[in-house]
């Protein structure tokens, strides 16, 4: 990018027009320019473009220049071949030919139109250059694309935009593609399913952008307003500006705009979100991460240097060849690290350059490893296909992020001598290699005797530190879960949040915010509060959480425990929660569920918690299930979230009422009695939140629609008079496709868990056979069959933290036990139903 001090341009500009003003409109052959003298130039009409000199960069040395075609500011937009000194010209010779020159006379590019009977050139206000007969166009610059396209430049198929290795291309079929070294696709968007396939109906395609900023597909069988493949970021925003698409030499392609004039450029558009995913960014067994900045290479290990140590983008080499040392060869275990298998490596049978198998990572690597001279490294893709790829030995090259699920090999000869850890290279340690470095020139000795100390030093100083410790329990956690979890550091979060700027909601555990990672991943970050836990213990929750994996659970990514700091890391939900769309008032009806979504939902949330009480590993008591902890994806599939968190809180041996976060109208009525809370807990606010996916009410509100009673029990009333179609939310009334059966199915379920006796109510696994129809349902029994004052009232006068409960004094019925006496039995291992029961029917005759 051209980036020329503003003073330097206005002199440029005015120069440009004192002396080069006659060069606008048609120039005949003969006419020559020369790198020396950058001001002179042929004009468009309006001056909006030139073609000239520029320099390449201000301090270039020896200077070098571009012949290029640029915008006003001087963007280039097109450039004629390679670089010249500031002897070179370009000439437009007499047989009608346009010749670039180095200042040794060496032909740099040819525009080869000699003897075509060439006549004049000009420029036009699109940035087209034109060399011209007396009738036709001869060439033309838009003909001829080098990386750039502008508005009103006809791209069609078979032209290419080039950059280094990269190209750009469209392809017959409408896709455009992004690929490297005309072999390794990696990037390649169709227009939209009728038309993304080699038999799709176009004729002849071509490519465009408009000036407003979107780059669109026209063919005879498309619309004649185009197909729109992308909008750019400030797509029909005015101004006086030029926007244009360019492949850029990261091998990402951009729409970037200009003002007209500034000579500055803005991007607005990037095909490749992800740098690192660029093919070859890093070169070959280069591997890509992010600093804080932007992408950076580096080399797998320190048995790699780089080749050009002054370019890391040009990849590494093995400081030795396994071929020289046979019988020593092993595999460097690269965690986190992808290396990237683009089509047609990644098509079964297609390429030669990988094998493709579907096994675990430990036979991958040991796989590549036996085979000799066929298998270089191995790689997990990330795509949650389980697929392992033996690479063949060629061109490889990575991509390393702590949010990678995938794990890679590379053969090296032993010993394998691992690139140091990322906390090395910041902060206290730097401080010590800069000192060491200055005593390195006062003499060999001394500096081997300084490294020693400061090794020494290093480890003493960190020895006890939290980081030190933070790291070696973050490698141990790898191995304890299979999925691990990543460690976030504090202010990797706090970039990734704008500083906790954009908050999506506050539940019982603490603040969420929505975040973006470096590698362009949408994440919610959640700052829990009162973690009364050690770091330990923390970090065995994290793993257990992070160990359960189900298609309707929030998936943990990571999280941060650096001195006070405790934070999760989730995947982000683009809908939001469940209560959004059920509460909401009777005109925002773009949010209203149907019953076929709310049936999916009520069925996937069932399913969730039958996987946490009874399939996964270590049981889990969600304690604190209602709307606002259910999440809806795009396809408003059900994610329940928060799971696993009331351990956390009741890290204490005696739970005290006041750590209770669990929220009214959800909360079993053994929380507030000396009853252990078992899974059954759960079942209860799982049947209250049935209840209200059906109805659209919230169970405890109250009014006149219900008698001024709660929901729960008006609609047990309404279900014994046989108005089931009274509980149903009246705004799906005239809906087509509410299924009956299942409504009838919803109700009678919800009931059956919103008993006050944790014993009538079903287990998780039973309500989803339920819900299927799998299993015949009975007729639930009375909500009311304790009476009214009982332990069912209090859940409507709990505020949503039970920690003001007792000091509440509408309450009816026994007073609430004293903190210390509520001792529940450890969540995890929840107490055995004899007991649960013994216990609540002693609980039920004392009040009778
Ligand atoms: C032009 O000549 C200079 C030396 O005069 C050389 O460094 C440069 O590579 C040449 N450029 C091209 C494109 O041949
Ligand atoms: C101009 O060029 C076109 C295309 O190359 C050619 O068909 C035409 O004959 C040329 N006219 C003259 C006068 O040379
Ligand atoms: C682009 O050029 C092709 C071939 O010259 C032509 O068929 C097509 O109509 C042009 N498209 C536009 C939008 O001008
Ligand atoms: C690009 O491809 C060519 C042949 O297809 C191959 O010879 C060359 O080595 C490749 N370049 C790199 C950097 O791998
Ligand atoms: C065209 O692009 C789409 C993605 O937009 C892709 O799914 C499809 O496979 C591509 N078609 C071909 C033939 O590559
Ligand atoms: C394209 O057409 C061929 C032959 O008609 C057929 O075999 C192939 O499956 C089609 N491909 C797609 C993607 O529809
Ligand atoms: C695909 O795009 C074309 C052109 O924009 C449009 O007419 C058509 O309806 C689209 N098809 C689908 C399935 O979205
Ligand atoms: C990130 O890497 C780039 C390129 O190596 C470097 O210029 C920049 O200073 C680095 N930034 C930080 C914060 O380390
Ligand atoms: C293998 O490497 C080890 C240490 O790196 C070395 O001691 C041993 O001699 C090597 N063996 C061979 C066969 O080169
Ligand atoms: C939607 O309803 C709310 C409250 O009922 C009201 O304030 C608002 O004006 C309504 N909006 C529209 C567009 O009708
Ligand atoms: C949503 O559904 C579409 C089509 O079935 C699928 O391609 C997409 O991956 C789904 N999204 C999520 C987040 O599951
Ligand atoms: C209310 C809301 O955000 N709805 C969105 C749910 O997700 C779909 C698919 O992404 C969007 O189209 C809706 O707008």
């Amino acid at each position: 990018m051209i980036n020329r001090p503003p003073k330097f341009l206005f002199l440029h500009l005015l120069l440009a027009f004192l002396l080069a003003a006659m060069a606008i409109g048609d120039v005949t052959p003969g006419s020559t320019l020369y790198a020396s003298d950058t001001d002179q130039a042929w004009l468009s009409p309006t001056q909006t473009f030139s073609f000239g000199f520029i320099p390449l960069s201000p301090q270039s040395s020896p200077p070098s220049f571009l012949a290029a075609i640029y915008y006003s500011g001087g963007i280039p937009i097109w450039t004629a071949g390679a670089p010249v000194d500031s002897a070179g010209s370009l000439q437009f010779l007499s047989t009608g030919t346009l010749r670039l020159l180095n200042g040794s006379s060496s032909i740099v590019w040819d525009s080869n139109t000699g003897n075509l009977g060439v006549s004049s050139a000009s420029l036009d206000d699109f940035g087209n250059l034109v060399l011209k007969n007396d009738t036709a166009t001869v060439w033309s610059s838009f003909d001829n694309p080098v990386d750039t396209i502008v508005p009103s430049q006809n791209f069609t198929v078979g032209k290419v935009l080039r950059s280094g290795l990269y190209t750009f291309s469209l392809l017959s079929y409408g896709n455009i593609t992004l690929t490297w070294n005309n072999s390794i696709t990696y990037w390649n968007k169709g227009l939209n399913s009728s038309f993304n396939s080699e038999n799709s109906s176009l004729n002849s395609p071509s490519l465009e952008l408009q000036s407003i900023g979107t780059l669109s597909v026209f063919d005879e069988t498309l619309p004649s307003v185009g197909a729109i493949m992308v909008y750019s970021d400030d797509y029909a925003e005015a101004g006086d500006m030029l926007r244009f698409l360019k492949l850029d030499n990261d091998g990402n392609l951009r729409i970037y705009s200009s003002q007209r004039g500034s000579g500055t450029l803005t991007d607005r558009w990037a095909a490749v979100e992800d740098q690192c995913r660029v093919y070859g960014y890093c070169g070959d067994m280069g591997i890509c991460s992010y600093n804080d900045t932007g992408p950076i290479c580096r080399c797998p290990s320190q048995n790699f240097e780089f080749i050009d140590p002054k370019d890391s983008r040009k990849g590494c080499k093995r400081k030795v060849e396994t071929e020289d040392c046979p019988g020593n060869v092993t595999m460097l275990d690269l965690e986190h690290t992808l290396l990237l298998t683009y089509p047609p490596q990644s098509v079964f049978g297609g390429g030669s350059e990988s094998e493709v198998f579907f096994i675990a990572v430990s036979a991958c690597r040991l796989n590549c490893l036996s085979n000799a001279g066929g298998c270089e490294a191995s790689t997990v893709l990330s795509d949650g296909t389980g697929q392992c790829y033996l690479k063949k030995p060629g061109y490889i090259t990575g991509y390393s992020s702590p949010a990678l699920p995938s794990t890679s090999h590379i053969k090296v000869c032993s010993p394998v001598l691992p690139n140091p850890l990322p906390s090395q290279l910041s902060g206290k340690s730097s401080g010590w290699r800069v000192h060491g470095w200055t005593l390195i020139v006062q003499g060999v000795a001394i500096v081997f005797g300084l490294i020693s100390l400061e090794a020494g030093l290093w480890l003493w100083c960190f020895r006890n530190s939290p980081r030190f410790g933070g790291l070696s329990a973050q490698y141990a956690l790898l191995e304890y879960a299979s999925g691990a979890p990543v460690q976030f550091w504090y202010k990797d979060l706090q970039r990734a949040t704008k500083g906790f700027k954009e908050k999506l909601g506050t539940g019982g555990f603490g603040s969420v915010y929505k975040g973006v990672l470096a590698n362009g991943m949408v994440v919610a970050v959640k700052q829990l509060e009162g973690i009364e836990q050690g770091e330990k213990q923390f970090r065995m929750e994290v793993a257990t959480i992070s160990s359960t994996h189900h298609l309707n659970l929030v998936r943990l990514i990571g999280f941060c425990s650096e001195g006070r700091h405790r934070l999760l890391v989730y995947e982000f939900m683009k809908n939001g929660s469940l209560d959004q769309f059920l509460f909401i008032t009777n005109n925002q009806t773009g949010k209203l569920l149907n019953w076929e979504q709310r049936f999916s939902i009520a069925l996937g949330t069932a399913k969730a918690i039958t996987y946490l009480h009874e399939e996964c590993h270590d049981c889990i008591v969600h304690c604190d299930i209602k709307p606002e902890n259910i999440l809806l994806d795009e396809n408003y599939t059900a994610k329940v979230s928060d799971f696993g968190l009331a351990k956390l809180i009741h890290a204490k041996e005696h739970r005290s009422l006041a750590s209770i976060r669990g929220t009214r109208g959800y909360l079993a009525p053994e929380w507030l009695s000396n009853l252990p809370i078992t899974s059954k807990s759960d079942i209860y606010s799982y049947g209250m939140v049935l209840l209200e996916i059906v109805g659209g009410f919230r169970n405890f509100e109250m009014s006149a629609e219900t008698n001024m009673k709660k929901f729960s029990v008006w609609a047990y009333e309404e279900f014994e008079k046989g108005n089931v179609w009274g509980i149903v939310d009246r705004r799906l009334a005239g809906h087509q496709g509410v299924d009956m059966e299942q409504v009838m199915r919803a109700i009678q379920v919800s009931f059956w868990c919103i008993q006050e006796q944790p014993s009538l109510r079903p287990r998780m696994e039973k309500v989803v056979r339920m819900l299927e129809g799998i299993v015949e349902i009975d007729k639930p029994p009375s909500l009311l069959a304790v009476p009214e004052q009982s332990i069912s009232g209090f859940n409507t006068y709990l505020s949503s933290d039970v920690s003001n409960f007792s000091h509440s004094h509408t309450l009816s019925g026994p007073a609430p036990t004293s903190s210390s006496s509520f001792q529940a039995a450890s969540l995890s291992t929840p107490a055995s139903e004899g007991n649960l029961e013994r216990a609540s029917s002693a609980l039920l005759r004392s009040e009778d």
